[in-house]
């Protein structure tokens, strides 16, 4: 697919700091008033909000095939509706998490058949891969202890075992895509692991973001 706009992605297991590095590139782009789009998943619009609620909730007991198709509806609904128009636009945009959460969590976590997983993912994505992904990376005990202080949601109900398994995959999928996929110690200050993030940016793109 041919991009005219930038597509970023931030990946990692749980507590890797996704979301705080994010933010952080969220408030810099404003400070910068460099024009971007920032979504997260699952999540990002009303009907991915939802879904969202539902795959979140510990109530629920939900079978991995119907976990996947969540995951899937939630991000067929932001694509279609937020990426592929503002990246079509010309716009940056930056999405805590992606297609790689679901090849991670749901084939390598859950152990879902891959074969079937990519081709759910690819009709959910209609195409649209980042040209950039972050994959944060940290042992699972680690980035579960930054998050004990919070009550568990449903998927980190699931337990240390399957976060291994998560952050393997994770680490296969950089190996396999080492142009798109980089793969930064997250186990750093927090300050160390965005700089890389900003100076990597920069080199890929040629901007100055002047972190
Ligand atoms: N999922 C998602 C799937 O199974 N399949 C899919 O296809 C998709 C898209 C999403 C859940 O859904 C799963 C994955 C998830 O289980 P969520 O609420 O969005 O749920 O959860 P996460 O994305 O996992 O967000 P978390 O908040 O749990 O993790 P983050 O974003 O990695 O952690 P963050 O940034 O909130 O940081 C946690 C704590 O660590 C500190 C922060 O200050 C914070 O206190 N921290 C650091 N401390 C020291 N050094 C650093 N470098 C630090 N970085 C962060």
């Amino acid at each position: 697919m041919n991009l005219k706009g930038v597509f970023i992605s931030i990946e990692g297991i749980e507590g890797a700091g996704k979301t705080t590095h994010w933010l952080m590139l969220k408030n810099l782009f404003e400070k910068r008033r460099f024009n971007a789009v920032f979504v997260r998943e699952p999540g990002g619009t009303h009907v991915s909000e939802a879904i969202r609620d539902i795959l979140l909730n510990p109530q629920w007991n939900i079978h991995a095939e119907s976990e996947l198709f969540l995951y899937a509806a939630s991000r067929a609904q932001r694509v279609r509706e937020i990426i592929a128009p503002a990246v079509k636009d010309g716009l940056w945009v930056v999405s805590d998490r992606y297609h790689d959460a679901t090849i991670a969590y749901q084939g390598y976590g859950r152990g879902l058949d891959m074969k079937f997983v990519k081709e759910v993912t690819q009709a959910s994505t209609l195409g649209y891969v980042p040209q950039l992904t972050f994959i944060l990376d940290v042992p699972a005990e680690k980035g579960m202890l930054r998050i004990s202080n919070r009550e568990p949601d449903r998927m980190e109900q699931s337990g240390l075992k399957f976060i291994k398994k998560v952050r393997r995959g994770y680490l296969r999928i950089a190996k396999e895509e080492q142009k798109r996929c980089v793969v930064i110690d997250a186990k750093q200050p927090k300050e160390k692991v965005f700089e890389k993030i900003i100076t990597t940016i920069e080199e890929r793109f040629g901007v100055n973001l002047g972190g």
